[in-house]
């Protein structure tokens, strides 16, 4: 027998035993996070990513995808039985349909499994046949990654700093405010005045994130999904009652709920979900920030460290005694990066190392790895140079989202140097003082697939070798 045939021979066996033992024992699983603040496109970019991981016509710097080692991606029932799953295909639909429209909003945590068919190329990773990898898409939103921070709070310690940070907040905030000098916390419980409250609260909220604005703790009162109206979510923050509330006092019962919220609410959310991800993106809707002004991006610099504080195991016991195990890669993407003309994506790149740089600095990741980007998981515009102001600068033109018209569109130039936009920011200005950031929304531009592709994006395939290709090879 000549070597080649042994080889032959060996790799047959090899084969066999790895198909019996590959379906029966090890079918590597890769669980993929996918969170980012309300908006972010957390929701377009699972979809994107999927449809171009079955057609992976779009995907050249996916290594895995344009050596041809992918051989099969098809979708798969998720392992979890009681988590929803992701509406991939109505998703899909409203992006590449005939009357092409951005998806719902999410209110839950969803799921997905995509499973890819794999045969590495080589003649060593050859010799074990094609093998089936796993992957576990998890969208879940970042809002209730902040709520982490509420786990080592008091009721008393977040009511005080919840509404200090109200009266920075001067407009938006007078009606909570005016209902809370209302309240004497140590008066009877009633629950009408409970619902009115955290209604109040609620709407606080709902405006502040409205107006641009990221630190809106507790995440679930904005998405309470099927918790919405129950007790745990049924509380709001009280000016301090000057001693010990009495029993059966306003304050007691805010109190009690709070306690409830991070029992049941919180603690639940980080065991079930959190715990278990091997590789995290975390999307970041950069370029409304910079378009709100100063204020919302000092608070998306908190928010983006708070968020991070949840991938620091060991700055919170708890957490620490749950994770299973540690995430490996974290993604950091600025997404919608198709409003700007490619020749300022690296200067979205540089604005979003820098703003995560802070937290990074901090934060010890316990050897994950991190990067940042600027990517569109799906692209609704295309490029064009126009002149403005004596020169000729970069446009991108698309479909409006208000009228369907056809519009070019110049958002204004991002600065090299990121701290032109963070120095402001940190300093508490109100508005930006060089320059004014626009930005458009556009529709999903109507498009015809070619066989074998999946829709167009951004630097999608860079995204998904980053965070998958080392699993795939
Ligand atoms: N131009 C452009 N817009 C995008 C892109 N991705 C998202 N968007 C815009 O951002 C909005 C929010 O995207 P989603 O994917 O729904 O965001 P999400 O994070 O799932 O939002 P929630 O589910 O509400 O938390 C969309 O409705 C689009 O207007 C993109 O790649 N390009
Ligand atoms: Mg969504």
């Amino acid at each position: 027998m000549g070597i080649g045939n042994i080889a032959d021979s060996i790799a047959r066996q090899v084969e066999r035993a790895g198909a019996e033992a590959g379906a029966l024992f090890f079918e590597p699983v890769i669980r993929l996070g996918v969170t980012g603040l309300s908006r972010a496109g957390k929701t377009v970019f699972i979809t994107s990513l999927v449809a171009n991981l079955m057609d992976r016509g779009r995907m050249p710097q996916l290594h895995a995808a344009a050596s041809g080692a992918i051989r099969a991606a098809w979708l798969q029932p998720q392992p979890d039985d009681t988590v929803p799953r992701f509406d991939y295909e109505a998703h899909l639909a409203a992006l590449t349909g005939p009357t092409p429209h951005w998806p719902q909003s999410t209110r839950h945590v969803s799921q997905l499994r995509l499973s890819l068919k794999v045969q590495p190329a080589g003649l060593i990773s050859g010799l074990g046949g094609p093998r089936t990898v796993h992957l576990d898409i998890v969208d879940y939103p970042g809002e209730w990654l902040l709520d982490l921070g509420l786990l080592d709070q008091s009721y008393a310690g977040w009511s005080e700093r919840v509404l200090a940070r109200a009266a920075a907040r001067d407009g938006l905030a007078a009606p909570l405010r005016a209902a809370l000098d209302a309240t004497d916390p140590t008066a009877p419980f009633s629950e009408t005045e409970a619902q009115t409250l955290a209604g109040g609260y609620t709407a606080y909220l709902d405006a502040a994130r409205a107006a641009g604005l990221s630190d809106c703790t507790p995440g679930r009162f904005l998405l309470p999904g099927e918790m919405a109206g129950s007790p745990a979510l049924t509380f709001a923050p009280l000016p301090p009652p000057g001693g010990r509330a009495p029993r059966g006092s306003l304050w007691r019962e805010m109190e009690r709920r709070f306690d409830a919220y991070k029992a049941q609410v919180i603690k639940p959310f980080f065991r079930a979900h959190f715990a278990r991800i091997d590789r995290q993106v975390v999307l970041v809707d950069a370029l409304g920030a910079i378009h709100a002004g100063p204020p919302a991006v000092a608070e998306l610099e908190t928010a983006m460290t708070d968020i991070l504080a949840a991938f620091r195991p060991g700055r919170n016991s708890w957490l620490a005694s749950i994770l299973g195990k540690r995430v490996e890669r974290i993604l950091f993407a600025a997404t919608k990066a198709d409003h700007l003309h490619h020749e300022q994506h690296p200067r979205l790149t540089a604005f979003m190392e820098a703003l995560l740089r802070r937290a990074r600095d901090r934060a010890d990741f316990a050897g994950a790895t991190t990067a940042a980007m600027s990517i569109a998981a799906l692209r609704a515009t295309v490029e064009e140079t126009r002149p403005h102001g004596g020169a000729e600068v970069g446009c991108v033109r698309g479909r409006l989202l208000e009228d369907g018209r056809q519009a070019a569109f110049y958002p204004g130039a991002l600065p090299e140097d990121p701290n032109v936009l963070l120095a402001p920011a940190r300093e508490g200005a109100p508005r930006w003082l060089e320059a004014d950031y626009e930005i458009m929304s556009f529709a999903p531009a109507p498009m015809t697939l070619r066989q074998g592709e999946g829709p167009p994006h951004i630097r999608l395939d860079r995204a998904a070798e980053f965070l998958l290709g080392d699993r795939l090879g």
